[in-house]
């Protein structure tokens, strides 16, 4: 060390030392830090203070989905983690703008999808005081009880943790929302270049395998071994985990029936000789050991007990033994009594299963049997109803196209959401490979499809096609503008029953439209072509197949306007259970 002779120079170096010092700022150890744990792409919306970051983040090779409003960016975010394993980034500014996106958030924890929120926030010191700075908002606060972690980073030099600890909090263990608070002056903040890379963190072994007890295996397979009715029920987490061959596997060694959740069609194709879900009220309350595979006993399930169930009332347990794959040990017992709870993460897990699945006895034929008959009636009545071609079309002629597309192009990311025109399209298509179908997942959310569709043909590179219900699609239409500045290979089909369940509905005193009703014969497929997509009207399943198979041969952005019968659906969907006014008719 040289002594020093003025401020800044040394008496030993003083070439060196007169240099200016390289230095780095937040902005670029934020871009830096993502890029160093893989995250390549941001679905935002640019404002104060997060504009530069998300010019510099494109600027250095950060693909950025720029979206109409934050919530799309945010749903795609949250697919984009079920997809790929990795957290979906989603950018916002501050208070209004972090609301936006704090659905998504809350959505991407209540469905365990893995997705970190990054917004940029005012001065604490002003916030904090109640000072009205702009866009004013104690965001961290307000954040928390909607995600699984939330953090904040005040110092340059601590952006490198923040980023590392977002990412883990985000993907281990049962994976879910993170909140990250970047206020403005942090990305102002310069530091030496040297030492601010030497904080940065590549996040070693982010979701860590949780290999389950061998004693819980040991329970589990016992009860397996007792069964007569056995059933297998896969749910999203076992689609998210990317354990496939091995899914298919334990099905196909243990020969159980097994029935898929939604968002899990696919994991084996809904064609194979053991899907049950055409024997879905036979096989649930007819089952007598349960092997839940990463699927809560949540609403979806009936909460493992009721009528489904076998049970003579709503809150009777049916008396069926659950055997529960969860890496939350907090899940089992949540609703019903879990015989056999296995924790541990589902790829480990079922490689253990499998490892038994030979000594297991094969189901009795009887039960077999039962549920091939039930499953070839419902099958060959639903064919009857999806031949028929009346005028109008109706949700089963429509989707009958929908079968046969992806059918024909089982790559095909499908999107969905609506209330029938959700609840047909399960039912009625099929899907043959793993995390295809991705829709209004836990919360039965209206919204998510465009998000979706960015987030699936960016990550995935594969056609989509979006099966939309006409209110469904009004959540995130302005989207498309989005879907053709990038010209993603993707076709939305608006199933238009001009409002939502029915077009029917009128006000009895005659002075407005009914709530549930819209424009009479709007035509969607007219805001495609406002933004330079193909907008196509389709009155017949004709006009359909051609109309997706031209968007499928070009992979242009496609919107087509389904014209369907506005009697055809029923209040809620498949829901209708649910609905208050129903309870009030059954009591
Ligand atoms: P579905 O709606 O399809 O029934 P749910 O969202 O209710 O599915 O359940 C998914 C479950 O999967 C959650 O309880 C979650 O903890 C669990 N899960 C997610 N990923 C994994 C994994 N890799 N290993 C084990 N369990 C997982
Ligand atoms: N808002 C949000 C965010 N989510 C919701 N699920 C709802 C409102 C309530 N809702 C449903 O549950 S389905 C639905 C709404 C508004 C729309 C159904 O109409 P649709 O589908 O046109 O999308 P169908 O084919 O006409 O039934
Ligand atoms: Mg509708």
């Amino acid at each position: 060390m040289g002594t020093v002779t003025e401020p800044g120079v040394t008496s030993a170096a003083p070439a060196a030392a007169s240099q200016p010092q390289e230095t780095i700022d937040g902005f670029q150890l934020v871009i830096e830090a993502l890029k160093l744990n893989g995250l390549d792409t941001i679905y935002g919306l640019p404002g104060i203070p997060i504009t530069d970051l998300t010019r510099r983040a494109q600027a250095d090779g950060i693909r950025v989905l720029a979206f109409r409003h934050e919530q799309n960016a945010g749903y795609a975010a949250s697919i984009a983690g079920f997809l790929t394993q990795k957290p979906g980034i989603c950018l916002t500014v501050s208070a209004p703008g972090f609301l936006n996106g704090l659905n998504a958030l809350a959505h991407a924890t209540t469905n365990c999808f893995p997705m970190i929120l990054i917004s940029g926030s005012s001065e604490r010191e002003i916030v904090d005081l109640q000072q009205g700075d702009y866009e004013e908002m104690d965001q961290l606060a307000v954040a928390k009880p909607v995600c699984k972690a939330a953090f904040r980073v005040l110092h340059a030099d601590d952006i490198g943790v923040g980023i590392a600890r977002a990412i883990r909090a985000a993907v281990s263990g049962r994976p879910g929302g993170v909140y990250l608070d970047l206020p403005a002056k942090l990305f102002a903040q310069s530091i030496d270049a040297a030492a601010g890379r030497k904080t940065l963190i590549k996040v070693v072994d982010p979701a860590p395998k949780q290999i389950p007890a061998p004693d819980a295996i040991e329970r589990a397979v016992a009860l397996l071994r007792s069964a007569k009715k056995p059933l297998i029920v896969l749910g999203k987490g076992a689609a998210y985990a990317q354990a496939d061959a091995d899914i298919k596997a334990l099905v196909e060694r243990t020969g159980i029936p097994y029935l898929p959740m939604s968002m899990a069609k696919g994991l084996l194709p809904d064609t194979h000789a053991q899907c049950a879900s055409a024997a879905r009220s036979f096989v649930l309350p007819e089952a007598d050991v349960v092997l839940l595979i990463g699927a809560r006993l949540n609403w979806l399930l009936s909460h493992g007990k009721g009528k489904t169930w076998g049970g003579k009332s709503s809150k009777d347990w049916g008396g069926q033994k659950f055997i529960q794959v969860d890496i939350s040990p907090q899940e089992a017992d949540s609703n019903v009594r879990i015989d056999a709870p296995l924790v541990g993460d589902i790829a480990s897990v079922v490689a253990a299963l499998l490892k038994e699945a030979g000594s297991l006895p094969r189901p009795p034929a009887e039960w077999v049997g039962a549920i091939d008959e039930r499953k070839n009636k419902n099958i060959a009545k639903m064919a009857e109803t999806l031949a028929k071609d009346p005028s109008p079309m109706n949700f089963h002629s429509a989707l009958n196209v929908v079968k046969e597309v992806i059918k024909a192009n089982p790559e095909t990311v499908l999107v969905n959401e609506g209330a029938n025109a959700l609840d047909f399209t399960r039912s009625i298509v099929d899907m043959y490979k793993p995390r295809k179908r991705i829709d209004v997942g836990t919360w039965g959310i209206m919204g998510i499809g465009m998000g979706y569709c960015v987030a699936a043909a960016v990550t995935t590179k594969q056609q989509v096609l979006a099966v939309e219900g006409d209110s469904a699609f009004g959540f995130s239409g302005m989207e498309v503008e989005t879907i053709c500045r990038y010209n993603l290979p993707v076709c939305i089909v608006v199933m238009n029953n001009n409002g939502v369940y029915k077009g029917t509905d009128v006000d009895p005193t005659g002075r407005d439209p009914a709530p549930t009703v819209f424009v009479k014969g709007a035509r969607y497929d007219k805001i495609a072509e406002a933004f330079g997509g193909v907008g196509v009207n389709a009155t017949t399943p004709a006009e359909l197949r051609k109309a997706i198979d031209e968007a499928f041969r070009s992979r242009k952005p496609t919107l087509i306007n389904a014209v369907i019968d506005e009697t055809a659906g029923t209040e809620s969907g498949r829901i209708t259970s649910l609905n208050p006014s129903a309870q009030k008719k059954k009591a």
